[in-house]
């Protein structure tokens, strides 16, 4: 233990490379993998007992604290690595049959996505903290150096471990003094989507974005994904024109987020024709809970906090309720190209600063208001009589960073959501997965405008847009 004490300094990001670089073999397998299977057949992932179920009769030292028994997961070979848009898996390397990995909270420029930015608080230069990753039955060894202005400690969410290490400040353990390093240490009794966050003053340090995702794969499963993205939603309040989110609110977040980033900052997910695909969310917003909607697909959600639903009791639903504090993981095969739109379904949370600032104008008809105005505001313009959409299209000067309405460009049009949207992108015949740009959806399949002899065509007859039906 002393030695790896001293090896600590040691650590550094330029050797954590070195085992970052070994996640990437896991592609070559995969490939491999999809080869010998046919992608329509796939059987669903088996829910699978956790090593907690079975050791459940051990004596409890054994029980909490059991021996690893079996060498450390290695991707590729043991699991397919995770996808984290916009982030990455946390690296780390092996010391004496241990996965050591090294956690260190600091405040980070962080962009939401062009043309916001914030002072936000993360980890390892990034918000949120980089996805940790590792396979049950793991020994795993955690340094977590505090480089905040305030004290802190980490909380594992999720996981089953003994008491001393649940990193509840005050109640478990000491907290982190800044300037200071702790260690955490024990052995991955379960798989699952989980995830940790500071849990000394919660309020805050989580509100400016101490939080990630932890991911552990089971040990030898019988199918893997193809693709395996991980997501965590979150919630922000960034007033116009300042750069530091604000920990004190309680209802009113202007800034929803996938992975920290706002659309159109959001990288896609892309998935080759036939991928099975499994989406991991987890929710550490302060207030809110996400329903998260899949266009184009019905999926089968197959995991919560507590691991593996068994196959008996999985139902088919196209969106994921993840309330705050909980994970999901749902499944499919994706069998039907195109973009695919992924979004929280609550309408606010597909916008971003200033949707709910702006007084009701639906329906007003300005007159001669804005001729009148023009004489004493040369360009002045009464807007949002007709929603919103329009606002995010107009180029109109905005308070420098910030992104005050909703969107980015499409292939057809302006795209009127932001917030907590992100795309879905299955292509066939592609060899990388890199964003492969829109999709050239084939001729005489995109909903268009229609002639008046179509119109004719089917007995469809029209009346003026004023007259009221029936
Ligand atoms: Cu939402």
């Amino acid at each position: 233990m002393k030695d790896d004490d001293k090896k600590l300094p040691g650590i550094n990001r330029r050797k954590f490379l070195a085992s970052a670089a070994a996640l990437s073999g896991g592609t070559v397998f995969l490939s491999g993998l999809q080869a010998q299977e046919g992608v329509k057949t796939r059987e669903p992932d088996e829910a699978r007992e956790t090593t907690a179920a079975a050791n459940r009769n051990k004596p409890l030292m054994e029980r909490i604290d059991p021996k690893p028994t079996h060498p450390p997961g290695q991707p590729g070979r043991d699991y397919t690595p995770v996808v984290t848009p916009n982030n990455i898996s946390l690296p780390w390397k092996i010391v004496n049959g241990v996965k050591v990995y090294h956690l260190i909270a600091e405040e980070v420029d962080h962009e939401f996505a062009p043309g916001l930015k914030a002072k936000c608080w993360g980890f390892n230069g990034h918000v949120h903290g980089p996805t940790i990753e590792a396979v049950e039955g793991d020994r795993v060894r955690i340094y977590v150096t505090n480089h905040l202005p305030a004290g802190s400690s980490v909380h594992w969410h999720g996981l089953l471990l003994p008491n001393g290490m649940d990193g509840v400040a005050g109640l478990n353990q000491k907290v982190i003094k800044p300037g200071e390093t702790f260690r955490y240490e024990f052995t991955l009794r379960q798989h699952g989507t989980h995830m940790y966050h500071s849990h000394h003053d919660e309020m805050t340090q989580m509100a400016l974005g101490t939080v990630g995702l932890f991911i552990i794969h089971p040990r030898n499963p019988k199918v893997r994904p193809d693709r395996d993205f991980a997501l965590m939603t979150h919630e922000w309040r960034i007033d116009v024109g300042t750069s530091r989110p604000n920990p004190n609110e309680m209802t009113d977040f202007n800034i929803f987020t996938f992975n920290a980033r706002i659309f159109p900052g959001t990288e896609p997910m892309v998935a080759k024709l036939g991928d099975r695909v499994r989406i991991r969310l987890g929710n550490l917003s302060a207030m809110s809970h996400h329903p998260i909607h899949l266009h184009g697909y019905q999926f089968k959600i197959t995991e919560t906090d507590g691991g593996q639903i068994a196959e008996s009791a999985r139902h088919v639903e196209t969106t994921a309720l993840t309330a705050v504090g909980q994970a999901r993981a749902f499944e499919f095969v994706a069998d039907e190209p195109g973009d695919w739109a992924m979004h929280c379904h609550m309408t606010h949370h597909v916008m971003n600063q200033m949707g709910d600032k702006f007084p009701n104008m639906i329906g007003v008809k300005p007159g001669k208001l804005d001729s009148k105005v023009q004489k004493l505001l040369p360009g002045y313009m009464t807007m949002g009589t007709d929603g919103m959409g329009e606002m995010a299209t107009m180029g109109m000067a905005v308070p420098p960073n910030s992104l005050p309405m909703v969107g980015g460009q499409g292939p057809f049009d302006y795209i009127t959501m932001g917030g907590l949207f992100t795309i879905l992108k299955v292509r066939e015949g592609i060899t990388s997965y890199e964003d492969p740009g829109w999709y050239e959806n084939p001729t005489g399949t995109v909903a268009n405008l229609v002639s008046a002899e179509q119109l004719r065509a089917d007995g469809i007859e029209m009346r003026s847009a004023q007259e009221s039906p029936g």
